[in-house]
């Protein structure tokens, strides 16, 4: 009796002693590591830090959202298949590595597919976009929302890019997804795929010539350092996937959930505005780290890609296996984004 009592009072008295001592910070009760490949000054992780306020404050220090950037936790696909496993609970990735995981994804990685954001989030927010991320539930992963990576540009150490010809023969850097690898070919460069984390190494021991990116990653990634030449193709709209865990979900409460749903699509609008003044300014910087930049005419860019839309594995991929679900979801998509 005397014994339990002493054990009771103990026990208050350690509650009692954490409650009144312990910071929110550190003593949530639920931890949610989210891994990116970029740089700490690169807009994912801006977003992914605007995000875990929002979820802290909410959720009274409840759930704390723990960001570990530049590739820290592996690359993009180390990730995912993180999420897939529980050993991560949530990761903001292009959609480099996704094909992997959910094939229909290609869609959103064809060349030259949107002209501008406004159709990019018409498409993305619409049901077209609905559906694409609701396959992830099929994989044990939630995705929490389309963000962006950006428009991307090349990127060399050769010459400037006026023209396709002038693609010739250069050792370009791409994403892991053939729908990348077929369209640098298709623009006479050969293209080698390869994890971002190892890109800067490679470009700047001249493994590659070239790589491919939007401004706000070539300017956190200091990619000026190592090359010389930047042209301003705007090649492929590069969405971004904020996605959990479906363990990591699950163990959260309904009410839970919807914060940090609400969140990420707050977290989300943020990062879809500092991306577009990201790209409003950084070509300015960008120049005066020494790139000297060039605005090629669009139109034989996109003439030169054409067979990639054509490309029967990649038709099929993009419908699940079925090439006529696959052209229907194009042809969708290039009307809904006109
Ligand atoms: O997601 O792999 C890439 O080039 C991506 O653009 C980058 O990691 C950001």
């Amino acid at each position: 009796m005397r014994i339990l009592s002493k054990k009771i009072i103990m026990v208050t008295l350690f509650s009692l002693f954490t409650s009144l001592f312990a910071s929110p910070i550190g003593y949530a009760q639920t931890i949610l590591k989210c891994g990116t490949s970029t740089q700490p000054s690169h807009i994912y992780n801006q977003a992914v830090e605007y995000f875990a306020k929002l979820v802290a404050d909410r959720s009274k220090g409840e759930i704390e959202v723990q960001l570990f950037p530049a590739s820290q936790l592996g690359s993009e696909r180390d990730m995912v298949e993180g999420l897939q496993l529980g050993s991560l609970e949530m990761t903001l990735t292009s959609t480099g590595p996704l094909g992997n995981f959910v094939p229909q994804i290609k869609l959103f990685n064809l060349p030259f597919l949107f002209k501008d954001r406004e159709s990019c989030y018409k498409v993305l927010d619409g049901p077209i976009g609905a559906d694409i991320a609701a396959l992830f539930n099929k994989v044990g992963i939630r995705s929490l929302g389309w963000y962006e990576n950006g428009f991307r540009n090349i990127t060399n150490s050769k010459r400037p890019i006026e023209k396709p010809e002038d693609m010739n023969g250069l050792k370009i850097r791409v994403m892991e997804d053939d729908v990348f690898i077929l369209t640098m070919k298709s623009l006479g460069a050969s293209p080698l795929p390869m994890a971002f984390g190892e890109l800067y190494t490679a470009l700047e021991q001249k493994t590659v010539d070239a790589q491919e990116n939007p401004l706000a990653v070539i300017h956190s990634s200091r990619f000026f350092e190592v090359q010389k030449y930047l042209a301003m193709t705007g090649h492929f709209y590069s969405p971004a996937l904020l996605l959990i865990s479906e363990i990591a979900w699950q163990r959260l409460t309904p009410e839970q959930q919807g914060i940090l749903a609400d969140a990420a699509t707050q977290a989300r609008d943020y990062e879809r505005k500092i991306s577009m003044e990201a790209d409003q300014t950084l070509e300015a910087e960008l120049k005066k780290e020494g790139m000297q930049v060039s605005h090629p005419d669009k139109a034989p860019f996109v003439k030169a890609v054409a067979p990639v839309y054509e490309n029967p594995s990649v038709v099929k991929a993009i419908g699940g296996g079925d090439p006529t679900e696959g052209q229907r979801l194009i042809d969708a998509v290039q009307q809904a984004a006109r």
